[in-house]
């Protein structure tokens, strides 16, 4: 464990360091943020009204559109003489968001990261492979600076030029690596298009996040690329990655968040009322030591549930992998749908590869889903059989009647270095 004290800490001692943190927390938002004093006000509050973190459900959320009306520095806590670093979200949709950092909060950056990385099987002497991209988006720097502070050599590979990847993980021999995993998906899959036998590589661990994925990605990167791949979660405007991770030997059981700086909740994505461990909601967060950014309650729009592991060898919770955006949950017929749970009931079937995407298209009035994936390599099975096969997986499991199209491996769009999108919306 990188810090077992902390990783370890009583949960009641967790949660007192997190309450005194939290008071802290407000006492700086209402004298330092106007947005939060505000709300404060409107709610005839006072900071000392928040004791605890069963106080929260008092305060309302921060969304997205908060930080867009402030854009770009509205919402910094310090004077940008404190601030060392600025990212910006992609902003896919509308405005980019823009966060700052201190040197503290750079420092507890690298110790979060670093946290992850260790969790995820990496140790100090080894290589990291660093294929997320590099520039505003917080991935590239954000794993670079925690593997140097863990005493790693961080290669700065960033995203794309495949080609190049595969040069770098075969001569400079990297024990781990990071990126998308439908990049992983990509690497892997160039490897077998070119021969390249994974176990003369000294590739052992990957560590992929960014973006939702399920187990049937994790078995082909595993087998693929001869890894253990675990999970990593989180976003600029919490922090960045390393919010959560999962152990490298509790795969499948959900990813530890650090709470002891992230303190989460999961609400209902309808009323905002705080649900039971277990149950799924959006994923809420509230940043209890950031100095130049700090958010109260921030609505992520990730979907996942909360629970503690009582097998687990740390203290901290744990979430389930992100099913989706909350506004990328498609709406098919009355059906909610996230592509995950298509790539999940793949999963159950050995005939197809978890290479696929939807298409959402309108017969008529109807909505219409088609799900394009390939046959996994080799298999032998009859197509209309396996097509059926799946139809009738789709239909038992979600619910809903969708049209599958067998594509030839290789014939669906790969991830060139980042985030993919698998679903084509033509309505
Ligand atoms: P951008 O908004 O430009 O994509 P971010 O890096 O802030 O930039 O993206 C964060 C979002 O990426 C999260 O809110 C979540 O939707 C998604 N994400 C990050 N890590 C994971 C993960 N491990 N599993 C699922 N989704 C993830
Ligand atoms: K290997």
């Amino acid at each position: 464990m990188y810090n077992p004290a902390i990783e370890q800490l009583p949960l009641e001692e967790l949660r007192q360091l997190q309450n005194e943190r939290l008071r802290a927390l407000i006492a700086r938002l209402y004298q330092d943020v106007p947005f939060y004093h505000q709300q404060f006000n409107n709610l005839g509050l006072q900071p000392g009204d928040i004791q605890s973190v069963e106080d929260l459900h008092r305060l309302p959320f921060t969304r997205k559109s908060d930080l867009r009306s402030h854009y770009p520095y509205g919402l910094f806590a310090r004077p940008m003489e404190d601030i060392r670093r600025i990212h910006a979200s992609s902003g896919t949709t509308g405005k980019a968001t823009v966060v700052g950092y201190t040197q503290n909060d750079l420092e507890l950056f690298d110790e979060v990261v670093a946290r992850s990385l260790y969790c995820a099987g990496a140790r100090p002497g080894m290589k990291l492979h660093n294929a997320y991209g590099y520039g505003l988006f917080t991935g590239g720097l954000g794993m670079h600076g925690g593997a140097a502070h863990m005493g790693m050599a961080v290669i700065p590979v960033s995203g794309g030029m495949t080609e190049r990847q595969l040069t770098i993980l075969q001569d400079f021999q990297p024990e781990v690596i990071c990126c998308t995993p439908s990049y992983a998906q990509t690497l892997a899959g160039e490897c077998a298009r070119r021969g390249i036998d994974p176990e003369k590589l000294a590739i052992r661990y990957a560590v992929l996040g960014a973006e939702p994925w399920t187990e049937a990605i994790r078995q082909q990167v595993e087998q693929g690329l001869q890894v253990k791949a675990t999970n990593i979660y989180g976003l600029s405007e919490v922090i960045g990655p390393g919010v959560s991770q999962e152990d490298v030997e509790e795969q499948g059981s959900g990813s530890y968040i650090w709470e002891d700086h992230f303190f989460p909740e999961v609400v209902d994505r309808d009323t905002g009322q705080p649900l039971p461990y277990g149950e799924e909601g959006v994923l809420v967060f509230t940043t209890l030591t950031k100095e130049a950014f700090p958010l109260l309650r921030y609505w992520t729009n990730d979907i996942c549930s909360l629970y503690y592991d009582p097998n687990g060898k740390r203290t901290h919770i744990k979430m389930s992998g992100i099913r989706g955006r909350a506004d990328d949950m498609l709406i098919i017929r009355g059906v909610n749908l996230f592509h995950t749970q298509v790539e999940e009931v793949i999963h159950t079937l050995p005939a197809f590869s978890p290479n696929y995407r939807l298409i959402v298209g309108r017969q008529g009035h109807l909505d219409q889903v088609t799900v394009e994936v390939e046959t996994a390599p080799g298999t032998s099975v009859a197509a209309t059989e396996a097509q059926d096969e799946l139809a009738a997986a789709l239909k038992g499991t979600i619910g809903l009647s969708m049209q599958v199209r067998l594509c030839p491996p290789g014939s669906i769009p790969r991830s060139e270095g980042g985030k993919l999108n698998r679903v084509l919306d033509q309505r």
